[in-house]
This record gives structure tokens, sequence and C-alpha cells, in this order.
């Protein structure tokens, strides 16, 4: 198949049914290590798939009615149903968020996309804040034409008060990272309850991209998922 911007805005289409964007991409530099593509060999140019907001929710809430209930962690299997499909129709090898050993999907993010990270971890997107997230990558062992980014604004950068570093009951986000455990202790215990039914008090207090914030129960579809609860 030749890889053009005609190939690359089928693949967009075919997502786009699903709720999910095309969120840009990047190629390999020779002098990097690189993952697989689909026949073994080195993988030249990756394309990342991902969402902004709860647009893909409707679309895997109703596939998730047709599933066992038993199913483990349904929502990466969702993902690499439709991203799996996509590759194989158009010749790439489609890896997941989830895959061990982790992919750099927030360094691939940044250099697709240009963004950096907020105080959180979390990259912070100019228009969707912190209301985004990587679903897939597809992994092409041929270039591809892929679109120049601009370096994105940061909006972290010019956010004096950082609201998003102030409001976790028990401060699991600081300049030292996130302590993972207390995060965790919190959510799951007695006092935690706005934690697992709204999401997280830190990532709420973000004051862009709210349009684009995961209703209620889609934050605590994922705090579960995060907390195991
Ligand atoms: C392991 C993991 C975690 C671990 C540890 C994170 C860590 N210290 O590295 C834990 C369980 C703590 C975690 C939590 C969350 N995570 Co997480 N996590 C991952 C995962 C699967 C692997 C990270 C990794 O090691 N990558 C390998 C290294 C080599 O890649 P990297 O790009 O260099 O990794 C970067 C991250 O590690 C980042 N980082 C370092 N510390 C932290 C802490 C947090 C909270 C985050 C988000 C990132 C982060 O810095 C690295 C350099 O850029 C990634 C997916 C992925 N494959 O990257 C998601 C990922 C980073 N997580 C993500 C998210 C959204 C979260 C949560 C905020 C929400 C959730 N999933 O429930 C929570 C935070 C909980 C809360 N308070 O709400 C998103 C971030 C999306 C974005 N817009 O940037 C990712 C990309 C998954 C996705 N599907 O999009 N996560
Ligand atoms: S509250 Fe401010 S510093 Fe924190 S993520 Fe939002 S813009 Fe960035
Ligand atoms: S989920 Fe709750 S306990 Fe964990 S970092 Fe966010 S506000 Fe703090």
């Amino acid at each position: 198949m030749t890889f053009s911007r005609g190939t690359a805005e089928k693949i967009a289409a075919v997502l786009a049914a699903e709720g999910l964007i095309l969120r840009g991409g990047f190629s390999f530099a020779q002098s990097e290590a690189a993952p697989e593509g689909i026949s073994g060999r080195r993988a030249s140019s990756a394309l990342l798939v991902g969402q902004a907001g709860a647009a893909p929710w409707p679309h895997f809430q109703r596939w998730r009615g047709k599933q066992p209930q038993s199913i483990a962690n349904p929502l990466d299997t969702w993902s690499r149903e439709v991203i799996g499909s996509v590759a194989e129709t158009f010749g790439a090898r489609a890896v997941s968020p989830s895959d061990r050993p982790y992919l750099p999907f927030q360094q691939w993010a940044m250099r697709a996309e240009g963004l950096k990270p907020s105080p959180l971890g979390i990259l912070m997107h100019p228009e969707y804040g912190l209301w985004h997230a990587y679903r897939g990558a597809l992994l092409f062992e041929e270039a591809i034409a892929i679109p120049d980014v601009d370096a994105a604004i940061h909006l972290c950068d010019a956010c004096a008060d950082k609201p998003c570093m102030k409001s976790c009951p028990v401060d699991a986000y600081t300049v030292q990272g996130f302590a993972h455990a207390d995060c965790l202790g919190h959510v799951r215990g007695p006092t935690g309850k706005l934690c697992r039914t709204g999401g997280c008090l830190d990532r709420n207090a973000c004051p862009y991209g709210t349009g684009y914030r995961y209703p209620a129960d889609v934050q605590a579809f994922h705090m579960a998922a995060f907390a195991r609860l």
C-alpha cells in the first residue's frame, strides 16, 4: 500500500466512527531503538490513537453490552479490537499502552503532538486540558506521510496558582512525584468516596479543558480500574 496523507485520512475516518482520534505521528530516527513492525522488522514510523473527552464511551458501552460480564480489562480489550482491526486493514502492527514491557507512550505523544507534562504527570493539551488519553499506536515498517506539528502552548507555564497541586486530601502529587501508595490508601479507604465516585480531585481542579471533562461515571470506571476496587 502506498502510504499518503490520504491513507492517514482514511484511518482517521475509521477511528472517528468509534469515537477515537488519530493524534499525529512521528518517524523513528535510525540511531534510536524502535519497536518491531508487523513482519518483525524495525518500525519506521508510528501513528498514535487516542481520545479527547469521553467520546469513545458510548461505542465502548455498546460493545461491552455484548461481552461476558467477567471480561478482564474491558476498555483495553475493546481498544485492542478496534485498533487491531484498523492495523490489519492498513498493514500496521497495533500496540497498546498496557502492553508489557510498557512502551513509552507519553514520550511518543510529546513527539507526535508537541505536548508537555502537567505537574500531575498527565500531558497537558491546549484544548483538551487533562481530559485525553492514548488507546494505542499503529507501527509501520515503511516511512509514512506525517504532518508537521508546532510546539503546543503549554498552559501550565502560565498557571500561577496550580490548583491541581492543592486539592488532594493526602497531597499525593508533589514536586517529588506521585505518591502512588498514599493515593491508593485514600481512594480505597473510608474517606475516599469523592475520589471513587467523581475521580481525582487534583485532576478535576484544573480550570482548562473542562468541556472535555469525563462524566462522573466514566471517572469512577477509571478510578475503579486504577484502584482495583
Ligand atoms: C504504569 C502507569 C501508571 C502507574 C505509574 C506511573 C509512573 N510512575 O510511571 C500508576 C498506576 C500510578 C498510573 C496512574 C495513572 N495513570 Co498511568 N500509566 C502507566 C502506563 C501504563 C505505563 C507508564 C510507563 O512506565 N511507561 C513506560 C515509560 C518508559 O514511558 P514514558 O512515556 O517515558 O513514561 C512517562 C510516564 O511514566 C510519566 N510519568 C511518570 N510518573 C507519572 C505519574 C502519573 C500519574 C502519570 C499519568 C504519568 C507519569 O513520565 C514518563 C516520561 O514522560 C502508561 C501507559 C504507557 N505505556 O506509557 C499510563 C499513562 C501514563 N497513565 C495515564 C493516566 C491518565 C493515569 C491516571 C492519571 C488516570 C488513570 N489511568 O487512572 C492515573 C493517576 C491516578 C489518579 N490519581 O487519578 C495516561 C496519561 C495520559 C495523558 N494524557 O498523558 C497513560 C499514558 C495511559 C493512557 N492510556 O493514556 N499510571
Ligand atoms: S491546574 Fe494549572 S498547573 Fe495544574 S494541570 Fe491545570 S494548568 Fe497545569
Ligand atoms: S485520586 Fe484522590 S487521593 Fe489520589 S491523587 Fe487524586 S485526589 Fe489524591
